[in-house]
């Protein structure tokens, strides 16, 4: 006769914990979950891998290179981008989770087709941060940001429910393509991070509840912009590359993708920053799909991010694609830096 064998509980399991199933433990401490969320995120995690399949391909599969058209930004497309942001939309649309979505790669508010149900979530996203790397085969990144709808069920979203604040997200994360993949990804109470096995084709848990530490010994900027940057700015980055009484000389690390220099400050500490200077008086980074995503991320591992005077998670978002200058990072460094930044 044969025994019951108990495996013990799956979470402390040799096969570890998949973000599949990450997902449904989180779905199953939600009463009021429908599912919904846990449907959308899985079409994320979809578009990830068949994103992250392709960028480890780019130099053999001949989609280097650019399209020859530029984005809303005025930025040369590269066929990655074009192939990653319609992979999103076509992952998503027809899902029933979201009601409009907003890309990185297209001027107008993305509206969900009407043969398509109108779901209650809102989807915004960068599909492929930090494009001007894939050519060099350095870090790029996917960032997302899931938003409940404002406007009524059962219609098409507008641009109502795009212009959200980030203190309202529900979720958001990002995808590194880097020497591994990795999802990172937060609903505001702990950050968790998953790194992919593309053997199984899963992402499993790998970095449990991160936390940033209060203070970092990196600062991330593009000195290239020294002579454009306001005086405050300047006077910072001169003291925190110099040794004074309390600190040691900061060392810079400069990636030049979002998401790749914050992974790396999530995980070290240190800052980031992307400035105005007087070419980009509002800085280069834009709110509703980079700045915003990652200001919730880093605020809930403990950090801060701030515009220079204000956090970034209560800036009221006025246009799709508006920029934002970004302090972001361990709470010490953030503070530090904009008692330089505010003069
Ligand atoms: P710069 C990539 O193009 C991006 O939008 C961010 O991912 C990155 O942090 C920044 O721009 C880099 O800008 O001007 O330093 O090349």
């Amino acid at each position: 006769m044969t025994h019951a064998v108990s495996i013990g509980p799956l979470h402390e399991s040799p096969i570890g914990t998949t973000l599949e199933r990450h997902l449904l433990d989180r779905q199953r401490q939600m009463p009021e979950a429908t599912g919904d969320f846990t449907g959308l995120f899985q079409q994320i995690m979809l578009a990830a891998k068949i994103i992250g399949s392709r960028v480890s391909k780019a130099g053999l599969s001949g989609i280097l290179g650019r399209t020859g058209t530029t984005n809303v930004q005025g930025e040369q497309v590269m066929k990655l981008d074009d192939f990653a942001n319609r992979t999103i939309v076509q992952t998503v649309e027809a899902g029933g989770h979201v009601c409009i979505m907003g890309s990185e790669e297209v001027e107008e508010p993305i509206k969900i087709p009407s043969q398509y149900p109108q779901g209650k979530y809102v989807l915004q996203f960068d599909p492929l941060d930090g494009s001007g790397n894939i050519d060099i085969n350095a870090s790029i990144g996917t960032i997302f940001s899931i938003h409940r709808r404002v406007t009524p069920e059962g219609q098409q979203g507008t641009l109502e429910d795009l212009l959200q604040k980030g203190r309202d997200i529900v979720a958001a994360g990002y995808v590194i393509y880097g020497s591994s993949n990795m999802l990172v990804y937060s609903t505001g109470d702990q950050v968790d991070g998953f790194t992919y096995d593309p053997g199984v084709g899963e992402f499993f848990l790998s970095h449990p509840k991160i936390r940033i530490p209060e203070r970092g010994g990196i600062y991330s900027i593009n000195e290239g912009n020294y002579h454009n940057w306001s005086e405050g700015t300047q006077k910072w980055v001169d003291w925190i590359k110099a040794p004074s009484e309390n600190k040691q000389a900061y060392r810079l690390r400069y990636i030049g993708a979002m998401v790749a220099d914050l992974h790396r400050t999530l995980l070290r500490g240190g800052i980031f920053v992307y400035p105005p200077d007087v070419k980009n008086k509002r800085g280069k980074l834009r709110l509703l799909y980079e700045a915003s995503p990652m200001a919730f991320l880093v605020e809930a591992a403990g950090g801060a991010a701030s515009d220079g005077k204000n956090a970034i998670l209560d800036i009221v978002p006025t246009e799709l694609h508006q920029r934002t200058p970004v302090f972001i990072g361990s709470p010490v460094d953030v503070a530090d830096a904009l008692r330089f930044a505010q003069h």
